[in-house]
Order: C-alpha cells, then structure tokens, then sequence
C-alpha cells in the first residue's frame, strides 16, 4: 500500500512538471559595459518567442535602442518601428522593454543612435518557440 502511494505521488510530481508550460524569460541588455565602453552587453542575445529584453542603462548615457526596418525579418519597418525605443535614458539605470511575441524568428539588428558611429550595435535573435 505504501508503495502505490509513492507511486502515484511520483506520477503526480512527474504529471505536474511535464505539463506545466516553460515561463516566458526576461532577460537584461545592459547599455554601456560596465567598464564603460559604448557598447551592448551582451550584444548578440538569443531569445524565444515571447520573451522580454530589458535595456538597463548602465554606463555613458545616453542611449536609445532603434532597429533597423531594412534588417529585420522580412524587411518589417512598421514592426521595427513598434519594437524600437527612439527616447533617449539620460539616467542610469532607467529601463526600457520589448516583448517579442507575435515576430517571426529570425534576427534583430538595432543600434543606439548618439554612439552608432562609435560602433554600438546589437542583435536579438529570435528562436521559435517550442
Ligand atoms: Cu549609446
């Protein structure tokens, strides 16, 4: 009897787990290395379906995160528009996200206007989700 009581708690547990959909992540991009060079960290962030990025200002604002219309999947201008966060973060650690549902896969080159010439690029890249 106790056995099949373990046993069942142990389908249970298992049952739980196996049905239980995995959580949609948030994961944080920060603006301005900690060493303080103009860059993102990390700048190429590979993401699923659904999940957030946060941008952190970090260090040398101020930074903005502008996708490319041309760059994304498909050429989608509206769609990098709707992602983009054109305001510029004078203060350090202000924050702005995206959720990335309803894109489709693929990669998301964006840049931060004032230090594009300094080379400060970024890329998420979106996996189906499964
Ligand atoms: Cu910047």
């Amino acid at each position: 009897m106790r056995r099949l009581i373990s046993i069942i708690i142990l389908f249970t547990i298992a049952f739980i787990f196996w049905t239980t959909p995995v959580a949609a992540e948030t994961y944080t991009v920060k603006m301005g290395s900690d060493t303080g060079q103009l860059k993102f960290v990390p700048e190429t962030l590979e993401i699923k379906a659904g999940d957030t990025v946060k941008w952190v200002n970090n260090k040398v604002p101020p930074h903005n995160a502008v996708f490319e219309g041309d760059k994304v999947p498909n050429g989608d201008k509206a769609l990098a528009d709707k992602i983009s966060h054109k305001k510029l973060l004078f203060a350090l650690g202000d924050s702005f996200e995206t959720t990335f549902s309803d894109v489709t896969a693929g990669s998301y080159p964006y840049h931060c206007e004032p230090h594009l010439g300094g080379g400060m690029v970024g890329k998420i890249i979106v996996k189906e989700s499964d």
